[in-house]
């Protein structure tokens, strides 16, 4: 019996190892971005300076996949960085957390998000005579607001950009080594659309790839880091993960297997077509949904997403602060 146990404990040890084994290797074999001390010693000083609130990590937009080293030619996807970035705004107007964002670079940014920048431009007008410049009097209301939000958040939000698959896997690995210590304070919101695949380095063109003839790819599987992320990297976070499909008929149950899968809180599975409208927050015991009309004038879903993930967060610390205190 007792040699059983201790069997059954070596056999779960060694995947355990493996399973890191595995991860590391894949990270080894990347190309690691040169500016992450930089980034743990900003994301450090930012979560030491707001300690006194909880801390959020929202991941947004696309990463892309390079085809050759010296890139010029990328695999992307469509993912905007509206969700992020939206989301983003609303947990910071709850005034409960510091925010780090994590974004595709020239993807959607909090407040900048609500105008291009030719719209901003022709609400702009160039007095000659004065040399003056004016604001029209019927944008100054937008303006106004979306530049006082953004006033009294700016001390509680941390930009971080990424733009290749790799760049954003050690960036996001990085952040967990700070947002670690903040244990079940820290939420993350893992809302960028991550590639599932990638051509390892080894395997890569070196130039340009020429177009003398048809050509064919090999990409290889990107190991899942959300399992190491939930189990290693902030195992007492409150970690959300995104599904996306395109067919409604998989979505629930592939947010299902994700949970059991990587064992983390939440999983928020939402539709290509539908996504501003409908979203289905999953858990290992039910699912909720959350709808509203996008058409409407001034009606996001991430106000109510954020509204809905922000409690369930609470009920989560209370909850680890209930079972610390009877042990
Ligand atoms: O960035 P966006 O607002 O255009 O889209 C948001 C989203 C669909 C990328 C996000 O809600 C999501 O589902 N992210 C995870 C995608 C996935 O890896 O399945």
């Amino acid at each position: 019996m007792a040699s059983g146990t201790s069997h059954l404990m070596t056999q779960r040890q060694s995947s355990v190892f493996d399973e890191l084994v595995q991860i590391d290797e894949f990270f080894a074999q990347l190309q690691k971005p040169s500016n992450l001390d930089s980034i743990r010693t900003k994301a450090g000083e930012f979560c030491k300076r707001n300690e006194h609130l909880k801390i959020a990590l929202i991941t947004s937009g696309g990463t892309t996949v390079p085809m050759e080293l010296n890139t010029v030619r990328f695999v992307d996807n469509f993912s905007a960085g509206t969700r992020g970035s939206a989301s983003t705004e609303y947990l910071l107007q709850t005034g409960q957390y510091a925010v780090i964002f994590l974004y595709r670079s020239k993807s959607l940014e909090p407040y900048s998000r609500h105008f291009s920048p030719d719209e901003l431009l022709n609400q702009l007008q160039w007095e000659p005579e004065t040399d003056d410049i004016t604001v029209s009097s019927s944008f100054k209301p937008k303006l106004r607001e979306i530049l006082k939000h953004k006033k009294e958040t700016e001390d509680r939000l941390l930009k971080i950009t990424f733009t290749t698959l790799s760049e954003y896997l050690f960036t996001l690995r990085e952040l967990t080594l700070v947002l670690n210590e903040f244990g079940s304070n820290t939420m993350l919101y893992l809302a960028a659309a991550v590639s599932d695949f990638y051509i390892p380095p080894e395997n890569m063109a070196i130039h340009k790839i020429q177009s003398s003839e048809p050509l064919r790819l090999h990409f290889e599987l990107v190991p899942k880091v959300l399992r190491p992320l939930v189990k290693f990297w902030v195992p007492d976070a409150f970690v959300i993960s995104f599904k996306l499909e395109t067919d409604e008929n998989i979505l629930l149950s592939k947010a299902r297997k994700a949970l059991t899968k990587y064992g983390h809180k939440l999983v928020i599975a939402n539709e290509l077509n539908t996504r501003k409208d409908k979203v289905t927050l999953v858990t290992e015991t039910d699912s909720e949904v959350i709808k509203v009309d996008s058409q409407l004038n001034n009606v996001e879903i991430e106000k109510f997403i954020v509204e809905n993930v922000v409690q369930r967060h609470q009920d989560f610390i209370t909850q680890v602060e209930a079972e610390t205190s009877t042990h």
